[in-house]
């Protein structure tokens, strides 16, 4: 035979690198389901289901094709359980002459396809993933000698690339962020549009069978399970989104509300970060919105920017800065992850909530990864390897080339200030501000001090104080610094006395 192309199951498109140059008269396209990748972290239930049934979906349309499809399931009683192992098995079976393979989103696979050429004996071509919008090499360019690297000028040269939202060299309306336009507390009579969801066929049905037979230990419902498996399933939620949340987008991106963890967030990620749907697509799908007068500007730049702008910045970051990158620990953070991280079994009704989405949907909007989830494990000093294995856990979406850097750099500034140019520290004001949480909770985010205090509203001050001499020279933090100096100190001896009593009443059981 001609060759054999490895495509691996976050790499579901027809466009990829690895399969612009196939042969079906003489090449085969190998695809397995492998424990390895299912266990090296022990995914959310619905992660597995969501990737083998897309995987299996996706291999039915290149059989439609004509072109030969090795599928390799997890229950084949021969399957050897890796990338590595699986691909030697099936070198064996069909003699290619050369692998192709595009290169992965994690730096651990990675190091395991350097050593194929060797062990197999054959040419191993790793290439570029090309359904990026900047190259590693764009980027490393960009970054260059920088000392400290910014998402926003990162981001406007992705909109001068890209001519997203672009009149000629400037920005359309005038401006490159409509951010100031976006933080919209959520009004009590808004409704939600019900979110869109799809019934498992067949395939997926066998699939969830697999998943709760071989993977009934892992974290997170198995169902309801409404997420898309095709490109067509993927495409139907876009325009689901661009028509039905996208006008409303932007104005309440910072909103959270019990019960409804979607608001009018995208929830496309999945689907883009497994190949069923294009970066630039769905940046078309939207700046047509705003072109066409259905979806205002600070929705769509703000949509857009998080595609091309964020999305775009945390992966060049990643292979920048990767390996070094996951191993610092800037602010020596070493408390052990909680248990209600997997439980949700807290007093705090705001983490309780996020846990829960998390739980029921492997879904949690940004806001409440971020200043919830995330706040929570930054002011309370949570070790980072703990705290990032569980976000690679818990989200459908959840890739180490995109979940590291958010997690290491934007929660818990571990890389000391690369990604971000301070903390998102936040008290439990910000929380009530933006959410209906604190109504419902035990504890009150106006009280500053004792046991009905918010937690958050202590363990802000208790950072800043633990951390003083690391983080007291940043200009972006300078403001509560100069509050903090002029604390009394039986204040801060309260704040002390309130922090020590609520992280040694965490309790840290569970591994994952
Ligand atoms: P929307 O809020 O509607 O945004 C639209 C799209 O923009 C997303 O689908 C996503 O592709 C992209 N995007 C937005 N913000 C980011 C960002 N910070 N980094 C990269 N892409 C972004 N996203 C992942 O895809 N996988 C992860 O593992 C992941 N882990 C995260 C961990 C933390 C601590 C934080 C704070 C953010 C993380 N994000 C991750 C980014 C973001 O929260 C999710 O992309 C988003 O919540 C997905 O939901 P959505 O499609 O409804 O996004
Ligand atoms: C996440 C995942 C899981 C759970 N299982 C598989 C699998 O069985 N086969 C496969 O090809 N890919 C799987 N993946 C996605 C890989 O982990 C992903 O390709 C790497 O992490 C690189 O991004
Ligand atoms: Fe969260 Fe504090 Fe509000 Fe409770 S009071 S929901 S702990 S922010």
């Amino acid at each position: 035979m001609g060759t054999l192309r490895l495509l691996l199951g976050d790499q579901l498109t027809r466009a990829i690198s690895s399969l612009s140059d196939l042969d079906a008269e003489t090449d085969v396209v190998l695809m397995v389901e492998v424990a390895e990748e299912a266990t090296y972290v022990r995914h959310h239930k619905q992660k597995i289901a969501f990737l083998f049934s897309a995987m299996r979906h996706f291999a039915q349309a290149l059989r439609v094709e004509g072109i030969t499809v090795d599928y390799v399931r997890l229950d084949d009683p021969e399957n050897a359980g890796s990338f590595g192992a699986e691909l030697a098995r099936a070198v064996e079976r069909h003699h290619p002459e050369r692998v192709v393979v595009t290169e992965p989103g994690e730096w651990r696979v990675l190091e395991m396809m350097r050593d194929w050429r060797e062990e197999l004996g054959l040419p191993v071509e790793i290439r570029e993933d090309n359904r990026f919008l900047a190259t590693k090499a764009e980027f490393g360019a960009w970054a260059g000698e920088k000392k400290h690297l910014r998402m926003e000028y990162f981001y406007r040269e992705m909109r001068r690339k890209t001519g997203f939202l672009m009149e000629g060299r400037e920005p359309v309306g005038g401006q490159w962020n409509f951010d100031a336009q976006n933080r919209k507390a959520l009004p009590k009579t808004i409704t939600v549009p019900p979110r869109r969801r799809f019934e498992p066929d067949a395939i997926t049905r066998e699939v969830l069978d697999l998943v709760a037979r071989r993977f009934g230990n892992h974290f997170g419902d198995l169902e309801p399970f409404g997420w898309g498996v095709t490109r067509a399933q993927a495409l139907e939620a876009l325009r689901f989104f661009v028509e039905e949340a996208l006008p409303t987008f932007g104005d309440y991106q910072d909103a959270m509300k019990t019960g409804e963890p979607f608001l009018f967030h995208a929830v496309l990620s999945p689907y883009l970060n497994a190949g069923l749907l294009t970066a630039e697509e769905v940046c078309v799908a939207a700046e047509r919105e705003w072109r066409e007068g259905r979806a205002p500007l600070n929705a769509v730049e703000g949509f857009i920017r998080q595609i091309i702008g964020w999305r775009e910045y945390v992966r060049g970051l990643y292979w920048l800065k990767m390996p070094a990158y996951a191993d610092t620990n800037a602010l020596e953070a070493t408390r052990p992850l909680p248990d209600f991280y997997w439980t949700g079994e807290t007093e705090m009704n705001c983490l309780a909530q996020c846990v829960g989405d998390t739980r029921r949907h492997a879904y949690a909007h940004h806001i409440q990864r971020l200043m919830v989830l995330g706040n929570f494990a930054l002011l309370a000093g949570l070790r980072p390897a703990e705290v990032e294995e569980w976000y690679l856990v818990v989200y459908a979406d959840a890739y180490e080339w995109v979940e590291l850097p958010n997690v290491h750099g934007m929660i818990l500034y571990a890389d000391g200030g690369v990604l971000a140019s301070k903390p998102y520290a936040a008290s439990g004001a910000y929380i009530d501000r933006m959410s209906d949480y604190c109504a419902a909770c035990t504890y009150s985010p106006k009280v500053k001090e004792g046991e009905r205090a918010c937690p958050f509203n202590y363990l802000y001050w208790n950072f800043l104080i633990e951390n003083e001499a690391r983080l007291v020279g940043n200009p972006r933090i300078a403001m509560p610094y100069r509050t903090l100096a002029k604390m009394s100190d039986d204040r801060k001896a309260a704040i002390r006395e309130d922090a020590d009593r609520f992280l040694g009443s965490l309790t840290s059981s569970y591994g994952t």
